[in-house]
Protein backbone atom coordinates (compact mmCIF):
# COMPACT_ATOMS: atom_id res chain seq x y z
CA UNK A 1 0.00 0.00 0.00
CA UNK A 2 1.48 3.39 -0.62
CA UNK A 3 2.35 6.04 1.62
CA UNK A 4 1.55 9.43 1.57
CA UNK A 5 4.18 11.58 3.62
CA UNK A 6 1.57 14.16 5.41
CA UNK A 7 3.80 17.14 6.75
CA UNK A 8 2.79 18.30 10.23
CA UNK A 9 4.02 20.77 12.26
CA UNK A 10 5.68 18.11 14.32
CA UNK A 11 7.49 15.98 11.91
CA UNK A 12 7.91 19.10 9.00
CA UNK A 13 11.96 19.75 10.28
CA UNK A 14 12.27 15.95 10.30
CA UNK A 15 11.79 15.45 6.56
CA UNK A 16 13.94 18.92 5.47
CA UNK A 17 16.38 17.45 7.67
CA UNK A 18 16.53 14.35 6.03
CA UNK A 19 16.38 15.93 2.71
CA UNK A 20 19.76 18.24 3.20
CA UNK A 21 20.98 15.37 4.77
CA UNK A 22 20.65 13.06 1.17
CA UNK A 23 21.95 16.26 -0.94
CA UNK A 24 25.10 16.33 1.22
CA UNK A 25 25.36 12.30 0.39
CA UNK A 26 25.10 12.96 -2.83
CA UNK A 27 28.21 16.08 -3.30
CA UNK A 28 30.15 14.04 -1.55
CA UNK A 29 29.94 11.32 -3.63
CA UNK A 30 30.64 13.79 -6.49
CA UNK A 31 33.60 15.28 -4.89
CA UNK A 32 35.10 12.09 -3.48
CA UNK A 33 35.26 10.48 -7.53
CA UNK A 34 36.68 13.84 -8.73
CA UNK A 35 39.15 13.81 -5.57
CA UNK A 36 39.63 10.33 -6.43
CA UNK A 37 40.25 11.45 -9.86
CA UNK A 38 42.70 14.02 -8.61
CA UNK A 39 44.71 11.58 -6.13
CA UNK A 40 45.03 9.21 -8.92
CA UNK A 41 46.85 11.50 -11.58
CA UNK A 42 48.86 12.77 -8.75
CA UNK A 43 50.45 9.23 -8.07
CA UNK A 44 50.73 8.56 -11.91
CA UNK A 45 52.51 12.12 -12.11
CA UNK A 46 55.16 11.33 -9.03
CA UNK A 47 55.72 7.78 -11.13
CA UNK A 48 54.01 5.69 -8.67
CA UNK A 49 53.09 2.38 -10.32
CA UNK A 50 49.49 1.70 -10.36
CA UNK A 51 48.73 -2.18 -8.84
CA UNK A 52 45.95 -4.28 -9.35
CA UNK A 53 44.00 -3.27 -6.05
CA UNK A 54 44.61 0.24 -6.39
CA UNK A 55 41.09 2.61 -7.13
CA UNK A 56 41.80 3.88 -10.64
CA UNK A 57 39.39 5.34 -13.00
CA UNK A 58 37.08 2.96 -15.41
CA UNK A 59 38.05 4.63 -18.55
CA UNK A 60 42.06 3.70 -17.05
CA UNK A 61 40.97 -0.21 -16.49
CA UNK A 62 39.35 -0.36 -19.77
CA UNK A 63 42.08 1.69 -21.73
CA UNK A 64 44.29 -1.22 -20.61
CA UNK A 65 42.27 -4.44 -21.22
CA UNK A 66 41.89 -3.11 -24.80
CA UNK A 67 45.80 -2.27 -25.06
CA UNK A 68 47.16 -5.39 -23.02
CA UNK A 69 44.19 -7.76 -24.41
CA UNK A 70 45.51 -6.46 -28.08
CA UNK A 71 48.90 -6.87 -27.08
CA UNK A 72 47.99 -11.01 -25.83
CA UNK A 73 46.63 -11.08 -28.66
CA UNK A 74 49.70 -9.90 -31.39
CA UNK A 75 51.84 -12.38 -29.21
CA UNK A 76 49.69 -15.15 -29.99
CA UNK A 77 48.32 -14.74 -33.60
CA UNK A 78 52.17 -13.65 -34.46
CA UNK A 79 53.24 -16.98 -33.91
CA UNK A 80 51.64 -18.22 -37.37
CA UNK A 81 53.41 -16.20 -39.96
CA UNK A 82 57.19 -17.45 -38.15
CA UNK A 83 55.29 -21.26 -36.45
CA UNK A 84 54.90 -22.07 -40.53
CA UNK A 85 58.61 -21.98 -41.39
CA UNK A 86 59.74 -24.52 -38.03
CA UNK A 87 59.51 -27.32 -39.98
CA UNK A 88 61.52 -26.00 -43.15
CA UNK A 89 64.02 -23.73 -41.52
CA UNK A 90 67.43 -24.71 -43.57
CA UNK A 91 69.20 -26.31 -40.94
CA UNK A 92 68.90 -27.66 -37.54
CA UNK A 93 70.26 -24.49 -35.84
CA UNK A 94 68.04 -22.42 -37.54
CA UNK A 95 65.10 -24.84 -36.60
CA UNK A 96 66.15 -25.07 -32.89
CA UNK A 97 66.39 -20.78 -32.77
CA UNK A 98 63.55 -20.57 -34.23
CA UNK A 99 61.15 -22.83 -32.57
CA UNK A 100 62.54 -21.12 -29.25
CA UNK A 101 61.45 -17.14 -30.41
CA UNK A 102 57.96 -18.77 -31.55
CA UNK A 103 58.08 -20.42 -27.57
CA UNK A 104 59.54 -17.27 -26.25
CA UNK A 105 56.07 -15.50 -28.43
CA UNK A 106 53.83 -17.73 -26.58
CA UNK A 107 54.60 -16.72 -23.18
CA UNK A 108 54.65 -13.17 -24.07
CA UNK A 109 51.18 -13.88 -25.13
CA UNK A 110 50.48 -15.71 -21.62
CA UNK A 111 52.32 -12.99 -19.25
CA UNK A 112 50.00 -10.30 -21.03
CA UNK A 113 46.68 -12.49 -20.88
CA UNK A 114 47.65 -12.77 -17.03
CA UNK A 115 48.01 -8.99 -16.66
CA UNK A 116 44.75 -8.48 -18.23
CA UNK A 117 43.31 -10.27 -15.29
CA UNK A 118 44.59 -8.83 -12.45
CA UNK A 119 42.18 -5.59 -14.57
CA UNK A 120 38.73 -8.28 -13.74
CA UNK A 121 38.94 -9.27 -17.14
CA UNK A 122 37.93 -12.67 -17.84
CA UNK A 123 40.59 -14.67 -20.22
CA UNK A 124 38.38 -16.54 -21.92
CA UNK A 125 35.98 -14.17 -23.10
CA UNK A 126 38.75 -11.52 -24.22
CA UNK A 127 40.11 -14.75 -26.48
CA UNK A 128 36.72 -15.46 -27.68
CA UNK A 129 36.90 -11.46 -28.81
CA UNK A 130 39.45 -12.52 -30.73
CA UNK A 131 37.86 -14.98 -32.29
CA UNK A 132 34.68 -13.66 -32.78
CA UNK A 133 36.52 -10.92 -34.53
CA UNK A 134 35.66 -8.71 -32.44
CA UNK A 135 39.12 -7.87 -30.36
CA UNK A 136 41.99 -5.92 -32.57
CA UNK A 137 45.58 -7.71 -33.04
CA UNK A 138 48.42 -6.01 -34.65
CA UNK A 139 47.94 -5.04 -38.18
CA UNK A 140 51.17 -6.58 -39.68
CA UNK A 141 50.60 -10.61 -38.76
CA UNK A 142 48.66 -10.58 -41.31
CA UNK A 143 50.68 -10.54 -44.51
CA UNK A 144 52.20 -13.62 -45.82
CA UNK A 145 55.17 -15.54 -45.74
CA UNK A 146 56.40 -17.27 -48.77
CA UNK A 147 60.45 -17.19 -48.26
CA UNK A 148 62.91 -17.72 -45.62
CA UNK A 149 64.42 -14.31 -45.99
CA UNK A 150 60.80 -13.30 -44.30
CA UNK A 151 61.87 -15.12 -41.48
CA UNK A 152 64.68 -12.47 -41.28
CA UNK A 153 62.72 -9.61 -42.17
CA UNK A 154 59.91 -10.14 -39.43
CA UNK A 155 63.12 -10.62 -36.52
CA UNK A 156 64.52 -7.62 -37.77
CA UNK A 157 62.07 -4.98 -38.62
CA UNK A 158 58.60 -6.74 -36.92
CA UNK A 159 60.62 -7.39 -33.61
CA UNK A 160 62.92 -4.05 -34.02
CA UNK A 161 59.84 -2.39 -34.46
CA UNK A 162 58.19 -3.75 -31.21
CA UNK A 163 61.01 -3.45 -29.20
CA UNK A 164 60.60 0.29 -30.05
CA UNK A 165 57.26 0.33 -28.89
CA UNK A 166 57.86 -1.92 -25.94
CA UNK A 167 60.95 -0.37 -24.26
CA UNK A 168 59.00 2.90 -23.01
CA UNK A 169 56.34 0.74 -21.95
CA UNK A 170 58.35 -0.89 -19.61
CA UNK A 171 57.41 2.30 -17.60
CA UNK A 172 53.99 2.11 -18.62
CA UNK A 173 52.02 3.32 -14.62
CA UNK A 174 50.54 0.14 -14.64
CA UNK A 175 52.88 -2.07 -12.67
CA UNK A 176 51.96 -5.52 -14.42
CA UNK A 177 52.00 -4.64 -17.80
CA UNK A 178 55.02 -2.92 -17.16
CA UNK A 179 57.07 -6.15 -15.21
CA UNK A 180 55.97 -8.11 -18.14
CA UNK A 181 57.35 -5.78 -20.55
CA UNK A 182 60.84 -5.80 -18.88
CA UNK A 183 60.95 -9.74 -19.76
CA UNK A 184 58.93 -8.79 -22.90
CA UNK A 185 62.09 -7.00 -24.51
CA UNK A 186 64.48 -9.08 -23.04
CA UNK A 187 63.62 -11.72 -25.30
CA UNK A 188 62.66 -9.47 -28.23
CA UNK A 189 66.11 -8.72 -28.42
CA UNK A 190 66.97 -11.95 -28.89
CA UNK A 191 64.62 -12.33 -31.88
CA UNK A 192 66.10 -9.40 -33.60
CA UNK A 193 69.47 -10.38 -33.38
CA UNK A 194 68.38 -13.39 -34.53
CA UNK A 195 66.15 -12.00 -37.51
CA UNK A 196 69.06 -9.43 -38.57
CA UNK A 197 71.58 -12.22 -38.57
CA UNK A 198 69.13 -14.74 -40.69
CA UNK A 199 68.91 -11.50 -43.45
CA UNK A 200 72.89 -10.60 -42.92
CA UNK A 201 73.86 -13.82 -44.23
CA UNK A 202 71.31 -14.14 -46.89
CA UNK A 203 72.21 -10.40 -48.17
CA UNK A 204 76.11 -11.40 -48.23
CA UNK A 205 75.03 -14.93 -50.06
CA UNK A 206 74.26 -16.00 -53.96
CA UNK A 207 73.03 -13.32 -55.96
CA UNK A 208 69.28 -15.00 -55.48
CA UNK A 209 69.77 -15.29 -51.73
CA UNK A 210 70.72 -11.25 -51.89
CA UNK A 211 67.06 -11.00 -53.71
CA UNK A 212 65.16 -12.86 -51.40
CA UNK A 213 66.66 -10.83 -48.46
CA UNK A 214 65.77 -7.75 -50.87
CA UNK A 215 62.31 -8.96 -51.72
CA UNK A 216 61.34 -9.62 -47.75
CA UNK A 217 62.47 -5.71 -46.89
CA UNK A 218 60.02 -4.21 -49.59
CA UNK A 219 56.79 -6.36 -48.55
CA UNK A 220 58.20 -6.01 -45.22
CA UNK A 221 58.63 -2.33 -44.70
CA UNK A 222 55.87 -0.59 -45.40
CA UNK A 223 53.73 -2.96 -42.89
CA UNK A 224 56.37 -2.55 -40.00
CA UNK A 225 55.93 1.25 -40.36
CA UNK A 226 52.19 0.39 -40.10
CA UNK A 227 52.67 -1.13 -36.63
CA UNK A 228 53.14 2.03 -34.83
CA UNK A 229 49.65 2.81 -35.26
CA UNK A 230 48.06 6.11 -36.89
CA UNK A 231 49.78 9.61 -37.07
CA UNK A 232 49.42 11.30 -33.71
CA UNK A 233 46.62 13.19 -35.13
CA UNK A 234 44.58 10.55 -35.94
CA UNK A 235 45.60 8.46 -32.81
CA UNK A 236 41.86 8.52 -30.52
CA UNK A 237 44.19 7.50 -27.61
CA UNK A 238 47.09 8.64 -27.69
CA UNK A 239 46.77 11.66 -25.37
CA UNK A 240 44.69 10.19 -22.71
CA UNK A 241 47.15 7.18 -22.68
CA UNK A 242 50.09 9.90 -22.78
CA UNK A 243 48.23 11.40 -19.57
CA UNK A 244 47.94 8.39 -17.76
CA UNK A 245 51.46 7.25 -18.68
CA UNK A 246 50.47 4.08 -20.23
CA UNK A 247 51.87 5.66 -23.61
CA UNK A 248 55.23 7.55 -23.01
CA UNK A 249 55.90 8.24 -26.40
CA UNK A 250 53.35 9.06 -29.83
CA UNK A 251 52.96 6.74 -32.62
CA UNK A 252 54.89 8.84 -35.26
CA UNK A 253 57.85 9.81 -32.64
CA UNK A 254 58.36 5.78 -32.21
CA UNK A 255 58.05 5.77 -36.28
CA UNK A 256 60.69 8.41 -35.90
CA UNK A 257 62.87 6.37 -33.98
CA UNK A 258 62.65 3.16 -35.68
CA UNK A 259 63.08 4.47 -39.70
CA UNK A 260 66.46 6.36 -37.80
CA UNK A 261 67.79 3.18 -36.15
CA UNK A 262 66.95 0.90 -39.20
CA UNK A 263 67.87 2.80 -42.49
CA UNK A 264 71.72 2.49 -41.60
CA UNK A 265 71.23 -0.87 -40.89
CA UNK A 266 70.00 -1.63 -44.31
CA UNK A 267 72.65 0.55 -45.53
CA UNK A 268 75.67 -1.92 -43.62
CA UNK A 269 73.98 -4.98 -45.16
CA UNK A 270 74.00 -3.27 -48.53
CA UNK A 271 70.00 -3.65 -48.90
CA UNK A 272 67.88 -0.37 -50.21
CA UNK A 273 64.56 0.52 -48.11
CA UNK A 274 62.23 0.52 -50.80
CA UNK A 275 61.24 4.17 -50.35
CA UNK A 276 61.95 6.84 -53.26
CA UNK A 277 61.39 9.44 -50.64
CA UNK A 278 64.08 8.51 -47.99
CA UNK A 279 66.48 11.12 -47.26
CA UNK A 280 68.40 12.46 -44.66
CA UNK A 281 67.96 15.82 -43.09
CA UNK A 282 71.32 17.06 -41.87
CA UNK A 283 68.94 20.17 -39.54
CA UNK A 284 66.50 17.70 -37.80
CA UNK A 285 68.95 14.80 -37.42
CA UNK A 286 66.15 12.41 -39.08
CA UNK A 287 65.69 10.64 -41.93
CA UNK A 288 62.48 11.77 -43.89
CA UNK A 289 60.19 9.39 -45.34
CA UNK A 290 57.28 9.17 -47.65
CA UNK A 291 53.79 8.83 -47.45
CA UNK A 292 52.38 5.86 -45.74
CA UNK A 293 49.38 4.09 -47.47
CA UNK A 294 46.84 4.42 -44.44
CA UNK A 295 43.70 3.33 -46.90
CA UNK A 296 46.07 -0.16 -46.71
CA UNK A 297 46.36 0.13 -42.91
CA UNK A 298 42.84 0.13 -42.35
CA UNK A 299 41.83 -2.19 -44.94
CA UNK A 300 44.07 -4.89 -42.91
CA UNK A 301 42.76 -3.49 -39.15
CA UNK A 302 39.24 -3.94 -39.88
CA UNK A 303 39.44 -7.72 -41.32
CA UNK A 304 40.72 -7.57 -45.20
CA UNK A 305 44.42 -7.95 -45.29
CA UNK A 306 45.73 -11.01 -47.02
CA UNK A 307 45.83 -13.51 -43.98
CA UNK A 308 43.28 -12.15 -41.59
CA UNK A 309 40.62 -14.79 -42.25
CA UNK A 310 43.60 -17.57 -42.22
CA UNK A 311 44.90 -16.01 -38.75
CA UNK A 312 41.66 -16.34 -36.81
CA UNK A 313 40.73 -19.80 -38.96
CA UNK A 314 43.68 -20.71 -36.92
CA UNK A 315 43.16 -19.31 -33.63
CA UNK A 316 39.53 -20.79 -33.69
CA UNK A 317 40.93 -24.21 -34.88
CA UNK A 318 43.60 -24.03 -32.16
CA UNK A 319 41.00 -23.60 -29.29
CA UNK A 320 38.61 -26.69 -30.31
CA UNK A 321 41.78 -29.12 -31.03
CA UNK A 322 42.63 -28.35 -27.69
CA UNK A 323 39.07 -28.55 -25.82
CA UNK A 324 39.79 -32.27 -24.81
CA UNK A 325 42.98 -31.78 -23.07
CA UNK A 326 41.35 -29.02 -21.19
CA UNK A 327 38.37 -31.48 -20.31
CA UNK A 328 40.73 -34.19 -19.54
CA UNK A 329 42.36 -31.62 -17.10
CA UNK A 330 39.62 -30.84 -15.49
CA UNK A 331 37.89 -34.69 -15.02
CA UNK A 332 41.27 -35.74 -13.69
CA UNK A 333 41.05 -32.60 -11.28
CA UNK A 334 37.46 -33.73 -10.08
CA UNK A 335 38.20 -37.34 -9.56
CA UNK A 336 41.38 -36.38 -7.61
CA UNK A 337 39.14 -34.12 -5.35
CA UNK A 338 36.40 -36.07 -5.25
CA UNK A 339 38.90 -38.78 -3.81
CA UNK A 340 40.30 -36.30 -1.30
CA UNK A 341 36.78 -35.75 0.06
CA UNK A 342 35.80 -39.68 0.40
N1 LIG B 1 47.36 -2.96 -35.77
O1 LIG B 1 44.57 5.56 -30.92
P1 LIG B 1 45.55 4.57 -31.40
C1 LIG B 1 55.30 -8.77 -31.33
C2 LIG B 1 44.28 0.46 -33.53
S1 LIG B 1 53.65 -8.42 -31.02
C3 LIG B 1 46.04 -3.08 -35.44
O2 LIG B 1 46.90 5.07 -31.79
P2 LIG B 1 46.70 3.19 -29.14
C4 LIG B 1 55.65 -9.98 -32.06
C5 LIG B 1 44.21 0.74 -32.03
O3 LIG B 1 44.15 -0.45 -31.31
C6 LIG B 1 53.70 -6.83 -30.30
N2 LIG B 1 45.35 -2.09 -34.83
O4 LIG B 1 45.68 3.38 -30.33
C7 LIG B 1 54.91 -11.12 -31.94
C8 LIG B 1 42.93 1.57 -31.97
O5 LIG B 1 41.79 0.72 -32.14
P3 LIG B 1 40.61 0.56 -31.03
C9 LIG B 1 52.56 -5.97 -30.66
C10 LIG B 1 46.03 -0.97 -34.54
O6 LIG B 1 46.28 1.97 -28.41
C11 LIG B 1 55.22 -12.22 -32.70
C12 LIG B 1 43.00 2.38 -33.25
O7 LIG B 1 43.86 1.67 -34.14
N3 LIG B 1 52.73 -4.76 -29.92
O8 LIG B 1 56.11 -8.03 -30.93
O9 LIG B 1 46.85 4.44 -28.36
C13 LIG B 1 56.28 -12.18 -33.60
C14 LIG B 1 43.54 3.78 -33.01
O10 LIG B 1 44.94 3.77 -32.65
C15 LIG B 1 47.38 -0.80 -34.82
C16 LIG B 1 51.73 -4.20 -29.19
O11 LIG B 1 50.64 -4.67 -29.19
C17 LIG B 1 48.05 -1.86 -35.48
N4 LIG B 1 49.36 -1.79 -35.84
O12 LIG B 1 48.11 2.92 -29.87
C18 LIG B 1 57.05 -11.05 -33.69
C19 LIG B 1 52.13 -2.97 -28.40
N5 LIG B 1 47.77 0.44 -34.42
O13 LIG B 1 41.19 -0.29 -29.94
C20 LIG B 1 56.76 -9.94 -32.91
C21 LIG B 1 51.07 -2.51 -27.44
C22 LIG B 1 46.70 1.01 -33.88
O14 LIG B 1 40.26 1.93 -30.55
N6 LIG B 1 50.16 -1.56 -28.02
N7 LIG B 1 45.64 0.19 -33.96
O15 LIG B 1 39.49 -0.13 -31.73
C23 LIG B 1 50.45 -0.27 -28.22
O16 LIG B 1 51.54 0.21 -27.94
C24 LIG B 1 49.36 0.62 -28.75
O17 LIG B 1 48.12 -0.04 -28.54
C25 LIG B 1 49.52 0.99 -30.26
C26 LIG B 1 48.29 1.79 -30.70
C27 LIG B 1 50.77 1.86 -30.44
C28 LIG B 1 49.64 -0.24 -31.14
Amino acid sequence: MAKIIIFTEQNQYFYVYIFIALLKLKNMKEISLVELENRFQEKVDAEVRIEPNDWMPEEYRRTLIRQISQHAHSEVVGMLPEGNWITRAPNLRRKAVLLAKVQDEAGHGLYLYSAVETLGADRESTIDDLHSGKAKYSSIFNYPTPTWADMGAIGWLVDGAAIMNQVPLCRCSYGPYARAMVRVCKEESFHQRQGFEIITVLAQGTPEQKAMAQDALNRFWWPALMMFGPNDDESKHSKQSMKWKIKRLSNDDLRQQFVDVTVPQAELIGLTIPDPDLKWNKETGHYEFGAINWDEFWQVVEGNGPCNHDRIKARREAKENGMWVREAALAHAEKRAARKTA
